[in-house]
């Protein structure tokens, strides 16, 4: 009968320290490298807390040899101090079980030392994920969906789930994903747009974290036909009230992020394809880390400082734009063109407010003196459109006049508009493009690298 071989660890990598050293441990992971000196092997080995050096002599040498890198390994050993400059503490095997043989040669290469593009990356995401700075990202997405959901429950925002199949489009457009619901025609959810308006009826204040879905066809860096968006809904609430709460989220994401991850957030500044170093702490410099990364200028005080963020009109943008040389009139969306040359105006974080109402859709609130302008906003980071908000119409006559204006059967919303009989209080709300945040906040160029499996146009597997 074949030994039995155990399958669990005593120790991560980031929990072997100096006093281990004496101490026969049990590490597991998959083998990065291996550097054979003749008589001694030195490997590298990661789990998902980092990398370890084992040392390897006699047998085990031979053993080692024969597996390929980037195998799973369970190794037992004892730490002893190491003598190399860059590594505090060493295990010296005494046996190597071979768990999981990788078989070469490999799609990519996750240390990064031979460049993949990122869709053959994402062809192998799983194995992608080795490498720690594509892992990192991932950490941190998870750090920042965190932040934001104990930040709005403190806020008092209730967590809802609302339905992803759905019977009328609630951004209308042409974007919407239709599918077959029992012989009848059902689509993808675009946004939790009704939904949440409607929730404030009962709960006031609500917000929402999930997928939604827009048959996308322009092949760009920063749409996907799956994305997830954060959706935030409060009764008794202008559109300046939520804005305010958005600046201090994205605020609280920061700096949870920076103090609970900057090792992470430093490996996302060094380009993937490049071998992995190892990255330096220090909680103090938040602040100082605030500026440099995020081109924040403010003094933070403890937890407590408030992110300021620029408010530019519509109007004044098309001004600013119409000074370096875009043909813009009032009323003219803004292009791809012209959000980038405003990016290069207004660097880093900043509101676009007061939009042209014929531009919005039909639930957002008129200003009250100027009725062609809209209460409503968008959040952007350069170029990017982060956040898009507003005050709702709340009125049904008035809600039920746009639907008809902008060419939408008022018959699709009667659920819709049955809510708003039922003392529907003033409110406003915003959607903000989550994998968009998760750009900025990880300084990556392309939305499909803060996605595990994108889905475009293009991609519907893996
Ligand atoms: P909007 O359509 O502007 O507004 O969407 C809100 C935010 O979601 C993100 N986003 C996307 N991200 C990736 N791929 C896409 N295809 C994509 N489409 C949108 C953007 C955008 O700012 N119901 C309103 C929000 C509200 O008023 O509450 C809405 O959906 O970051």
């Amino acid at each position: 009968m074949s030994e039995k071989i155990s399958i669990s660890r005593s120790h991560f990598a980031d929990c072997i320290s100096n006093d281990l050293v004496g101490s026969d441990i049990c590490i597991a992971g998959w083998i990065e490298d291996v550097r054979d000196i003749g008589k001694l092997g030195f490997v590298s080995m990661r789990d998902f807390t980092g990398i370890m050096q084992v040392i390897v002599a006699g047998d085990l040498l031979g053993e080692i040899r024969m597996i390929p890198r980037q195998s799973c390994v369970l190794v037992e050993g004892k730490v002893q101090r190491s003598k190399a400059k860059n590594v505090e503490v060493e295990i010296k095997a005494n046996k190597i079980s071979l768990l999981s043989k990788a078989n070469h040669p490999l799609p990519i290469d996750p240390t990064g030392r031979v460049e993949s593009s990122t869709d053959k990356r994402i062809d192998s995401r799983a194995l992608d994920l080795r490498n720690p700075k594509v892992s990192a990202i991932f950490r941190l997405r998870s750090t920042a969906l965190q932040s934001i959901r104990n930040f709005l429950r403190s806020r008092r925002f209730v967590e809802v789930t609302t339905p992803k199949i759905i019977g009328t489009s609630t951004e209308g457009g042409a974007n919407l994903f239709r599918c077959d619901y029992f012989g009848k025609n059902a689509y993808l959810a675009q946004s939790p747009q009704l939904y949440k308006e409607q929730l404030t009826v009962g709960l006031e204040r609500v917000f929402e974290i999930g997928p939604y879905f827009r048959a996308e066809k322009s092949h760009t860096v920063r749409h996907l036909a799956e994305f997830t968006s954060v959706d935030v809904e409060a009764a008794f609430h202008d559109y300046t009230d939520v804005m305010k709460i958005v600046a201090d989220l994205v605020r609280k994401v920061i700096y949870d992020l920076l103090q609970q991850c900057p090792d992470d957030l430093k490996l996302t500044r060094e380009k993937i394809a490049e071998p992995h170093t190892v990255a330096s702490s220090n909680p103090d410099e938040i602040g100082h880390r605030m500026e440099e990364i995020f081109g924040i200028s403010d003094n933070i005080v403890a937890d407590t400082f408030a992110l300021k963020i620029e408010q530019v009109t519509y109007e004044k943008a098309i001004n600013e734009l119409k000074g370096v040389g875009e043909p813009l009139s009032f009323g003219d969306d803004l292009s791809d063109t012209a959000l980038r040359k405003l990016g290069d105006l207004h660097k880093g974080f900043y509101f676009i407010t007061d939009w042209p109402m014929k531009l919005k859709p039909f639930y957002i609130h008129e200003k009250e003196k100027h009725p062609e302008l809209s209460c409503s906003f968008d959040l952007q980071y350069g170029y990017l459109e982060l956040v898009s908000g507003g005050r709702r119409q709340h009125d049904p006559e008035k809600l039920k006049n746009r639907i008809v204006e902008q060419g939408l059967d008022p018959g699709g919303f009667e659920d819709h508009l049955k809510a708003f009989q039922w003392g529907m209080p003033p409110h406003s709300g915003w959607g903000l493009g989550f994998d968009r945040l998760m750009m900025v906040l990880t300084n990556s160029q392309n939305v499909r690298e803060v996605v595990l499996y994108p889905r475009d146009a293009e991609r519907l597997r893996p």
